[in-house]
């Protein structure tokens, strides 16, 4: 596989920036420049939904990444959109040749058994060696691109072209960025992809919802701003912040609390890796700049920030460095978002940027959410693929699992089983909604492990014909997306679970379970041997 990237690209692995990303992507046919004079609001969207949504179900699926070199009002910018619009490229940008690579690496990473005698630790050696390679760096500024130019004054982040990307958004949105915080308690980092509204130069929406990594450490921060004898107010404050409470601002007495900010840092335009690694759905404890690593075998470069107390890559275009307010909300939306419909107007916190830095000409990276078939079910495929090792160290019965892109990421997820007891399929159910963002699944479809889940027809023909409704749907509450528009509550609803199993004698089925229709080997046998004589094909 190494080798593969090395005859290609001439070097080993790992994209060292964004522009190098681009320059590989232009390499491999993947990449079309725009030089047509177009404006960021609306127009970029439109021609990026297009290429998005063409090709379908051949090998040009996703169309071209584009790189738009004529933006209207920002002379000299460019906007590259649809980086990972497209199963090749999202293997481009993690230098794999399958997506089930990634997994075989987690994998043998997870295999590992402790070592039992000497010789067996000498063994371990290489492996703990590349684990050390996975982890960030952290550089002088002067070896920072991201420094090329620092504003700490006289800033607009209208400076560069940020879109909008719909008709009825509420502004312009900032779609890819890679926001980064960190835990008050632990001190861990986090990345996060959370989209940004532009409300003026200085200052835009953070809308991390009330479940991510994000929105929990503004809460830890709440928690030991106000004390314990606030108790009730942190409470109401830590259900709005990053939710949809209406709540005014204010009233929870924080004038008088010194720390009254979370410190934040966003970076735009890094490496293929590292903006991936952003919207990867990782346990808290795994902070994503190792995460990137990991998946570019190459350690992350960070440097400091200059105006709060955070780390940045430091190839990345744009940094925006700033801070949240405890207890200030305002109203976000409203915004076309992944679901096909407009996620409506809520309250969310409020960024305030203190500084930007930049590398000269930046090239500002950028994407659009809507109906699928979009740029993020790429990589919502990736991340599927990536994480079903781990999915199987919790549920060890999981054979596959599928997440149609037309239902939008956690709306369905379909999965095979070994099944081994009775029950099983209720238990696998109730460990996907059990598990991080899997939590969101609204509804989950289990199959025994000879269905083939990515055969979308498969699954149909079992689901309509294994299941007793009233017995095999299995209805539950729990949190769910805060981009549901149908459930009950913002933030809170039901979940289905349908086990479309064989239903086993020691789960009350008495009755005697047909097998499926199949033609025996010999007569399939004989019929291949004349098969092309009887002029069918
Ligand atoms: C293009 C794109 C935009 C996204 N926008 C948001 C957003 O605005 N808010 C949010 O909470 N999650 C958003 N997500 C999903 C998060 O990035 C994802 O849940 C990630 O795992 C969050 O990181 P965390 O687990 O460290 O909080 C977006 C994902 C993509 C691909
Ligand atoms: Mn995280």
């Amino acid at each position: 596989m190494r080798s593969f990237w090395v005859e290609r690209w001439g070097k080993p692995l790992a994209y060292e920036d964004l522009r190098e990303w681009i320059k590989a992507l232009e390499k491999a046919g993947e990449l079309k420049r725009v030089g047509e004079e177009v404006d960021p609001v609306l127009e970029i969207a439109e021609i990026t939904d297009r290429a998005s949504k063409s090709g379908k179900g051949s090998k040009t699926a996703g169309g071209p990444a584009l790189l738009f070199e004529n933006v209207k009002g920002y002379p000299g910018a460019s906007v590259l959109m649809n980086q990972f619009g497209s199963e090749r490229r999202m293997k481009l940008a993690l230098e794999v040749d399958s997506l089930d690579e990634i997994a075989g690496r987690i994998r043998a990473l997870l295999e590992v058994k402790s070592p039992e005698g000497f010789l067996e630790k000498l063994k371990m050696l290489p492996v703990l060696a590349e684990v050390g390679k996975f982890f960030p760096k952290t550089v002088a500024a002067k070896d920072a691109p991201c420094k090329e130019v620092i504003k700490r004054e006289g800033f607009s982040v209208l400076d560069f072209p940020v879109l909008k990307c719909w008709p009825l958004d509420g502004g312009r949105f900032i779609t890819l960025p890679c926001v980064v915080t960190r835990d008050p308690k632990t001190g861990k980092r986090n990345v996060g992809m959370y989209r940004m509204q532009v409300y003026d130069g200085q200052t835009t929406g953070m809308h991390w919802q009330r479940q991510k990594n994000a929105a929990e450490h503004l809460r830890e921060k709440l928690r030991a701003a106000a004390g314990d004898s606030a108790a009730a107010h942190v409470q109401a404050m830590a259900e709005t912040a990053g939710g949809t409470m209406n709540m005014s601002s204010g009233n929870i007495g924080l004038s008088q609390v010194k720390d009254d900010r979370l410190e934040v840092a966003v970076a735009i335009g890094t490496d293929p890796a590292t903006t991936f690694a952003a919207i990867v759905p990782a346990p808290p404890e795994v902070e994503e700049f190792l995460i990137a690593g990991f998946l570019r075998q190459k350690p992350v470069e960070l440097v400091k920030c200059e105006t709060v107390d955070l780390e940045v890559p430091a190839n990345a275009e744009i940094v925006l460095e700033g801070y949240v307010k405890l207890d200030e909300l305002r109203v976000e939306g409203p915004f076309g978002d992944h679901t096909g419909f407009y996620t409506m107007e809520e309250e969310y916190p409020v960024f305030h940027i203190t500084c930007i830095t930049h590398r000269k000409d930046p090239v500002y990276a950028s994407t659009i959410v809507g109906k699928p078939p979009m740029e993020d079910a790429w990589m919502g495929k990736a991340v599927e693929r990536i994480f079903l090792p781990l999915m199987k160290l919790t549920l060890p019965e999981i054979v596959d699992i599928d997440l149609p892109v037309e239902a939008v990421f956690h709306n369905l997820m379909i999965i095979s089983i070994k099944k081994s007891y009775a029950g099983q399929a209720r238990k696998v159910m109730n460990g996907i909604w059990a598990m991080g963002q899997a939590m969101f699944t609204k509804c989950v479809i289990v199959v025994d492990e000879d269905c083939d889940v990515q055969d979308l027809g498969e699954v149909t023909l079992r689901v309509a014909n294994n299941i007793d409704p009233e017995r095999d749907i299995q209805f539950t509450l729990g949190p769910v997306d805060s981009l549901d528009h149908a459930s009950r509550m913002p933030n809170y609803g039901s979940k289905m679970g349908i086990d479309a199993t064989r239903k086993w004698v020691a789960e009350g089925f008495t009755r005697p379970w047909p097998p499926m229709i199949e033609m025996d080997a010999e007569t399939k046998a004989r019929v291949d041997a004349i098969w092309k004589k009887l002029g069918l094909d």
